[in-house]
């Protein structure tokens, strides 16, 4: 079978008391869009603990793709966070949008505690150093559905054993995120630069495939 041109970036609606995650604008924003020989298909995944598993699983079963590119928004967060590790473990303080609260919870009982990003994330800060975009390797991405579906796709690679490249980047908020919060002073970028990020990060991996 011909190997898939498809990599797949997901963006989550918004969540939390914040009307708006850059993450959802700009998966729309990406749609469609070709990096080299590779074409983007985008979706927008709910913040939803029970339902994100599954469509995943629809989602990597239905395009076959050769990237999963999972982004979400940080708020608070300076510049782009490249995770580099997802954790079994759910534990969070506020709903999420089904109205669900995790404390202490695996996110799958017979799963590893933890996976490591299989993005090339260094390569990608690099690139992302040279186009003067703020960038970091970070090594938590929370207990929350960032975290869970980063682990998710990665469990699914490796259960699988699918030859997929599997990551999460956490955006940061942008200057109308932070007026509309009322927190005018929490760093931001536009949402612009933070496009230009991922499509830097799309380029970045797309030259180890
Ligand atoms: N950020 C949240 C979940 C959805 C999103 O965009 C997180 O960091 O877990």
């Amino acid at each position: 079978m011909p190997k898939s041109k498809t990599i797949i970036v997901t963006g989550f609606e918004p969540f939390g008391g914040y009307d708006y995650n850059p993450s959802e604008q700009i998966a729309i924003q990406l749609d469609g869009s070709q990096v080299g020989n590779f074409v983007v298909k985008s979706l927008v995944l709910p913040v939803d603990t029970n339902t994100v598993p599954r469509r995943l699983a629809q989602i990597v079963t239905e395009y076959q793709p050769v990237a999963l590119v999972l982004l979400g928004l940080a708020f608070g967060r300076d510049g782009i966070s490249l995770e580099r590790i997802a954790v079994n473990l759910k534990d969070w303080q506020f709903q999420d949008n089904a109205g669900n609260l995790k404390t202490d919870e695996p996110i799958d009982v017979t799963g590893p505690t933890a996976y490591l990003a299989t993005l090339p994330i260094r390569q990608i800060k690099a690139a992302l150093d040279v186009a003067h975009i703020p960038a970091h390797i970070s090594n938590t991405a929370g207990l929350y559905l960032c975290n869970q579906v980063m682990y998710s796709g990665l469990h699914l690679a490796a259960t699988q054993a699918l030859e997929m490249l599997c990551g999460f980047i956490h955006l940061p908020a942008t200057p109308e995120l932070t007026q509309a919060t009322g927190k005018p002073a929490a760093p931001a970028l536009l949402l612009e630069t933070q496009k230009q990020a991922v499509q830097i990060a799309l380029h970045t991996l797309t030259l180890l495939l």
